[in-house]
């Protein structure tokens, strides 16, 4: 399917609606915002031709005072982000648990926006920084807009809403000197970890490999919160919402990440750009964990806590639908900037619990919409607009769009024929779910949510040996950078009661005693399904660096591109310079990049075709020895062909030859089973039995 083709897929056509509101400039001459033609657009009007500027000059003013508002305050958590289009299906009726209309019939395409974020940095930090991901969707359905709100981590830091004021003020650079950018690798951030335990499992999350995604495409999405699905009958049931990447789960190794926020700092938005422009549909399964209300109390957790999981072996994810993201926006400010997604945005058939921490978040996104976007008719900017009509008495304030007509904006009239008048639930009105509750007005929390360590501990019991690893460094790194020693202590004491060797390993790495006495948590259980060991593995849209200069063997380099090409491989010839470079036969093919202008961290893998005088040219150039050896350290696949591996061996060692993942051939004969092996090893994303 053709890209254009693709377009049209979204038969509720939001795009119809977009188009009305769409300034298209092509063939059109210059006006001023008023609608009067401007004749001259590079000089302001002033008095002789070395005189001052003129007060007069409406075109230059109007110019100059629109530019000097073109910001608005950005988002003040999630505040970089990155938004797509699509659509989503539901696999078969889920009639039996929801009344939900978008997830009823199969061969509908609900319209969705996505917009992937990260957390803690300003609006032009970088994408690769250890941070949740956001992954918030709108989906335009016919009875309004739904937008589930989620994140790439099941679960949050805190229990109640009244405490995310202070811990974005812990983890956002601290006031006094507004350092560090993007981290949470500094004192505030873990005083208020060691000060509040109901972080524990949560940092157990952000300290892992899930806080470094490879790719916005590779990463799992959670609703986070105990939501419900209600069906025709008033029945409801408990339910956690999970998107399932069908790329599977992956993550950046810590020190290509921190290369990677120099290197391209819009590595992610990139990478899912780029994907959607080639036709690489980015695509999400939808899950669903259901619970039967009567089933309420029989977990040894409270399952309204936003800090615990709901473990999949024991409540599994059934998979109901499936999302495919297929269009880049046009205008970044206008789509994933004013886009304004609420948890409070929901539709007949799903419907909320009692978890305090998604109450809070029900007041606080509307009030956010109204200072970041200015006034109350947010929902009238086009990326906003629900694909249903919506009529209502609301009228005026900031940016009104709609010209309400008639002198009836009130409920209820007789002028109007007492239009627009409510719906009954059987004719689609949303009626809250009957929750019996009673209770004292108390500030206090329930003794089902105190048990902060159980579920950290099984996350930490969940994860391979290699994952261990990378969370003891990044716990290393980040409360390393901490300068009170007290709280390196706090954070070490506190991890001990989650297990105790991990406790150990920190605390040798950060200059605290390491403790003596193993007060961890006495939970044996594990989840395979937390480990991202585990997860779907696949050459699909991996993308690999070919070193090649002036010489490289052409009818080689053909023949493995082809098979690059045959498994969704993307291959970029990097080269010392840009511009068609001669092969041994004298046939010409393009570099797409330099050894300048590309980099290691870029790319999935490398492969380093034969071709004597083109190996002889890239042993000359250190960058190319070092983007070999960086490849290697990183566990990327790498393949060398004949002369090929001469370079290898003298960027990465001798040994690197016999590594996991490292394919070579001596001669220019195997071609297809080398090109078959490479590819493998690309698929399994890293080589982590590697010695580097
Ligand atoms: Fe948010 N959050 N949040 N959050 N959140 C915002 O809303 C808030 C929480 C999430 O791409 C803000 O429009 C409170 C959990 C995403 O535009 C703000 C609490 C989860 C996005 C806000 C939470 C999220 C936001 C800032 C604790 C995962 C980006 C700008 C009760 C389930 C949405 C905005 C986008 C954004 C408040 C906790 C996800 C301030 C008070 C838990 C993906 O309203």
């Amino acid at each position: 399917m053709s890209k254009d083709e693709r377009r049209k897929v979204n038969e509720h056509s939001k795009d119809e609606q977009l188009e009305q509101f769409r300034t298209d400039n092509r063939g059109k001459k210059m006006t001023t915002n008023q609608g009067v033609r401007v004749s001259e657009d590079e000089h302001s009007l002033k008095a002789g031709e070395r005189g001052p500027t003129l007060m007069e000059d409406f075109h230059f003013r109007e110019k100059m005072t629109h530019f000097d508002h073109e910001r608005i305050p950005e988002r003040v958590v999630h505040a970089r982000g990155f938004g797509v289009h699509g659509y989503f299906q539901v696999y078969e009726p889920m009639t039996k648990y929801t009344k939900a209309k978008f997830l009823q019939d199969p061969s509908v395409k609900t319209p969705v926006f996505v917009r992937f974020s990260t957390v803690a940095g300003s609006r032009g930090s970088g994408d690769t920084v250890r941070d949740v991901r956001g992954f918030a969707t709108k989906f335009y359905t016919e009875e309004g807009n739904y937008d589930l709100v989620g994140n790439n981590i099941p679960v949050f830091f805190i229990q109640d809403a009244i405490k995310f004021p202070d811990l974005v003020h812990a983890f956002k650079p601290e006031p006094h000197n507004e350092m560090p950018q993007a981290s949470t690798a500094h004192d505030t951030f873990w005083d208020f970890v060691a000060n509040n335990e109901e972080t524990a499992h949560m940092i157990m999350w952000a300290m892992s490999d899930r806080a470094i995604p490879r790719s916005y495409r590779m990463m799992e999405g959670f609703g986070v919160h105990t939501f419900r699905l209600v069906n025709e009958q008033g029945k409801a049931h408990f339910v956690k919402f999970h998107w399932k990447p069908v790329l599977g789960v992956h993550s950046l190794v810590w020190d290509e990440a921190q290369k990677i926020a120099g290197k391209d700092p819009d590595f992610h938005r990139r990478d899912l750009w780029e994907a959607i422009e080639r036709g690489d549909e980015a695509e999400f399964e939808l899950g669903v964990q259901m619970i039967d209300e009567e089933d309420e109390f029989k977990f040894d957790f409270d399952i309204l806590d936003p800090t615990k999981l709901w473990p999949e072996e024991m409540i599994p994810v059934h998979i109901i639908g499936k999302m495919t993201l297929n269009r880049n926006q046009d205008n970044v400010f206008a789509e994933t900037e004013q886009a304004a997604f609420h948890p409070g945005h929901v539709v007949p058939g799903i419907d909320f619990t009692n978890d305090p921490l998604l109450q809070g978040r029900l007041f606080s996104y509307t009030d956010t919409q109204l200072i970041r976007l200015g006034g109350p008719n947010f929902h009238e900017i086009p990326i906003n607009r629900p694909v249903c009509p919506f009529h209502n008495n609301q009228y005026d304030g900031y940016h009104r769009m709609t010209i309400n007509t008639g002198p009836v904006a009130y409920h209820k009239n007789s002028l109007q024929q007492n239009d627009p008048a409510p719906a009954s639930e059987e004719e689609g009105g949303y009626v809250h779910y009957q929750e019996k509750v009673e209770g004292r007005k108390i500030r206090q929390r329930s003794d089902s949510f105190k048990d902060h360590y159980s579920q950290a501990k099984l996350f930490w019991n969940s994860m391979s040996p290699v994952e261990k690893e990378h969370i003891i460094s990044a716990f290393r790194f980040e409360v390393g950078k901490v300068k009170s020693k007290d709280v390196r202590r706090q954070v070490v004491e506190m991890f001990n009661r989650v297990d105790h060797k991990l406790a150990k390993q920190i605390a040798v790495g950060v200059g605290v005693k390491p403790p003596e006495k193993d007060e961890g948590a006495k939970v044996t259980l594990k989840s395979p399904a937390l480990s991202q060991e585990n997860t779907i593995k696949t050459p699909l849209t991996r993308t690999v660096a070919i070193l090649a200069d002036t010489g490289f063997d052409d009818a080689e380099v053909s023949q493995v591109i082809k098979a690059f090409r045959k498994a969704g491989v993307i291959p970029d010839i990097i080269s010392t310079a840009l511009g068609m470079i001669k092969g041994d036969n004298g046939k010409e093919i393009e570099a797409a990049h330099t050894l300048q202008t590309a980099d290691s961290v870029l790319y999935d893998a490398v492969y380093i075709p034969g071709g004597k005088e083109s190996i002889e040219r890239l042993k000359k150039q250190k960058a190319a020895l070092d983007f070999i050896n960086e490849a290697f350290s990183h566990y990327k696949a790498i393949g060398a062909l004949s002369e090929g591996i001469d370079l290898l061996m003298s960027a990465a060692g001798a040994h690197s030859v016999s590594e996991p993942g490292v394919i070579t051939a001596a001669s220019g004969k195997a071609i297809d089973a080398f090109s078959k092996e490479l590819i493998e090893a690309i698929g399994e994303h890293r080589q982590w039995e590697r010695t580097v």
